[in-house]
């Protein structure tokens, strides 16, 4: 049995909390609901009771010596950070490409050359489960000393039925053997592999009546997305994938106006898909039409950053009253990061959204990405047990000082996996 964990005397306790039954829009993204001088007592792998100092010493009196107690004084306490949108699992790097691009060429010239997602693809299609798994273990011990507890992740290196279901079958054994939890989505349609470019619609064909069928038979993903994109899939298309995915049990997502105005986020919201990732180019009319929808807006600056180009208008969804999630975009092409920290400051200074916003998007919003804000996202009671603390005094703090991992403590579970810095 692990000991009960009790937090206490945390400068700042931002709890989130109220948030589970619809994500946080407009002015209530600022809310943290926070408590001075804060405490939390984790037991059993879940959130047993939260407040300030004074309500848990009086609740826990006769316990108190039980548990593994945690000083965090002048320090922050959040809920552990989720991250919606992650390629995960993957093999090789592309850092050959990261100086090509330095040095003028595009990721689009990259990609319709062989390289970008295709090379990638060469990569994990080379490797093996072990491999894949070594690899993609390692970014996700990275994942937890950043503080991030929950990870969702995409397969779409394979595009063959069996490396699709290599790479979901990796993620699905590192959900099991790594503290982190893993969602994972279903990303067949990633790109129009090399051997398909004479005829992408016998591609689709395969995605549609064989590859999606046998990953919900399999129960290997929660969702289905689709690279919308001049070049790559069609708006039409990708409705046509998102459908077959939504008849199979697949709920919809979308990459959406990366890189070119496409009318993905009118797309996302006519198809009603939980969320629609990256609209660095989205329409105005795309925005209005995904906050009717309730279409989440996942974005990632970092990727924008990573790709020199302009990031999405972060302010303006929110004040059109999107609800917004942010993400690393982990992957090894456009964003090879691991720090959500990194990507809230940059959701800041790029984006011109608030820390409180940030923070919000990237807790209890990017559970609703993942339809999972009844279980975290939030520091409430019943749900799990998945806190960090950052060794900053607020959480202004966090986003002012930025580029630095201040993460000191993750509990995952009710177990601390990450004490001053460093796993356990
Ligand atoms: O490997 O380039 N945008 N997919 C769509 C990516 C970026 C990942 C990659
Ligand atoms: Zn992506």
């Amino acid at each position: 049995m692990t000991k009960p964990v009790w937090i206490r005397h945390a400068s700042q306790l931002a709890t989130l909390a109220g948030g589970s039954a619809a994500p946080a829009r407009g002015e209530g993204m600022n809310q943290l609901s926070i408590i001075e001088n804060g405490s939390v007592w984790l037991e059993d792998g879940v959130i047993q009771r939260v407040g300030t100092d004074a309500d848990l010493a009086e609740a826990y009196s006769e316990r108190g010596h039980e548990a593994e107690i945690i000083d965090a004084a002048g320090k922050l306490v959040t809920p552990g950070l989720i991250d919606p949108h992650t390629h995960l699992v993957h093999a090789g790097s592309r850092q050959n490409e990261f100086n090509m691009r330095l040095n003028g060429a595009t990721y689009m010239e990259i990609m319709n050359n062989g390289g970008g997602i295709h090379s990638t693809t060469a990569a994990t299609r080379a490797a093996s489960h072990e491999e894949l798994f070594t690899q993609s273990k390692r970014r996700l011990d990275q994942f937890l000393l950043h503080g991030v507890t929950t990870v969702e992740a995409k397969s779409g290196y394979g595009m063959t039925l069996s490396d699709e279901i290599k790479q979901l079958e990796v993620a699905k054994k590192l959900h099991e053997e790594h503290p982190i939890d893993i969602v994972s989505t279903f990303m067949g349609a990633h790109a129009v592999p090399r051997e398909y470019r004479e005829d992408p619609e016998a591609f689709i064909d395969l995605v549609v009546n064989e590859m999606i069928p046998e990953v919900a038979r399999r129960k290997l993903a929660e969702f289905n997305d689709v690279f919308c994109e001049r070049g790559v899939f069609t708006p039409e298309q990708s409705r046509r994938i998102l459908e077959a995915g939504i008849a199979h049990g697949l709920l919809p997502k979308i990459h959406a106006d990366e890189i070119e105005p496409y009318e993905g986020a009118e797309m996302a919201a006519t198809i009603g898909a939980v969320s629609a990732d990256h609209l660095l180019r989205a329409s105005d009319r795309g925005i209005q039409m995904m906050a009717k929808a309730g279409v989440i807006a996942v974005l990632l600056p970092g990727t924008a950053f990573f790709l020199m180009a302009e990031s999405a208008n972060g302010r303006k969804m929110i004040d059109a009253g999107v609800a917004v999630a942010i993400s690393t975009d982990c992957n090894p092409g456009s964003s090879p990061t691991v720090s959500l920290s990194l990507i809230m400051n940059l959701g800041c200074l790029k984006m011109g959204m608030t820390p409180a916003e940030v923070l919000s998007a990237a807790t209890i919003n990017a559970a609703h990405a993942i339809r999972r804000a009844h279980e975290i996202g939030s520091i409430e009671i019943g749900k799990k047990a998945d806190v960090t603390i950052f060794d900053v005094p607020d959480f202004m703090t966090l986003q002012y000082r930025y580029g630095i991992n201040h993460v000191d403590t993750v509990v995952k579970n009710g177990t601390i996996v990450v004490r001053g810095g460093r796993l356990t």
